[in-house]
């Protein structure tokens, strides 16, 4: 399994980016320290979401920043992108996983023990774990985990875990304290002034809750730390 840092994973959404240009968004936020970038484009033509993910892959490719495509196989393979970020209801993993080149990311969003354990059997490379507060950013999410779902998840599956819902700069040291390895972010990105600060105070914050947390040896036998730390 190809080792990814999934420390800062940046989700797009254009709808909060004011009117700015999503690639120069993106570049900023990989400036800042963002470690991923997951394209997510919910009512773009497909025409343009495989124009944006080409333009998105010829820009991250260089820095070796990992491209994931939301929702489309389809999409994330015509544009060579790192691999696919799937949903519930999306391509049942064992499929992307069949379409994809060898080393392609395979990634799920669970929302429950219950998902993220049948993600880890059927071969996912990372779990989304969705959403773990409320956010105005999407509403038609399942009922928050909180950090005790986050927990709870963590000691279930050895995956590495990006915890996704409500997480900004304020409760980014809890969520890594809970066991995630990386934080997804839509808004406390997209929508800042600066998003290259953003990106960069989001990251200050990863690296000093790593610091603070027990080393995977020091853990109970069921909880281990994943990934890049
Ligand atoms: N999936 C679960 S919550 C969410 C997605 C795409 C949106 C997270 O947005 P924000 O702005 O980081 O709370
Ligand atoms: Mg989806």
């Amino acid at each position: 399994m190809r080792s990814v840092d999934y420390s800062i994973y940046l989700v797009t959404d254009r709808s909060l980016a004011g009117g700015r240009s999503l690639p120069d968004l993106v570049c900023a936020a990989v400036a800042g320290g963002a470690t991923c970038v997951q394209l997510r484009e919910k009512d773009t033509a497909i025409r343009d979401f495989l124009a944006v993910a080409r333009e998105l892959r010829a820009l991250l490719q260089p820095l070796g920043v990992p491209l994931i495509v939301n929702d489309r196989v389809d999409v994330a393979l015509a544009a060579g992108a790192d691999g696919v970020h799937l949903g519930q209801q999306d391509m049942p993993i064992e499929v992307a996983r069949r379409l994809g080149p060898p080393g392609w990311i395979v990634g799920i969003s669970a929302e429950s023990v219950e998902d993220a354990v049948r993600a880890e059997r059927e071969g996912a490379d990372y779990i989304g774990v969705s959403p773990v507060f409320a956010t105005p950013t999407k509403t038609d999410t399942a009922l928050p985990l909180g950090l005790d779902g986050l927990r709870a998840i963590r000691r279930a599956v050895r995956l590495p875990l990006v915890a996704i819902g409500g997480i900004h700069e304020g409760n980014a040291r809890e969520v890594i304290e809970a066991g995630a390895d990386g934080l997804a972010v839509v808004s406390a990105i997209m929508a800042a002034p600066d998003p290259r600060a953003a990106a960069a105070r989001l990251r200050a914050a990863v690296d000093a809750a790593r610091s603070r947390r027990p080393a995977a040896s020091d853990l109970g036998s069921d909880q281990k730390t994943h990934g890049e730390g």
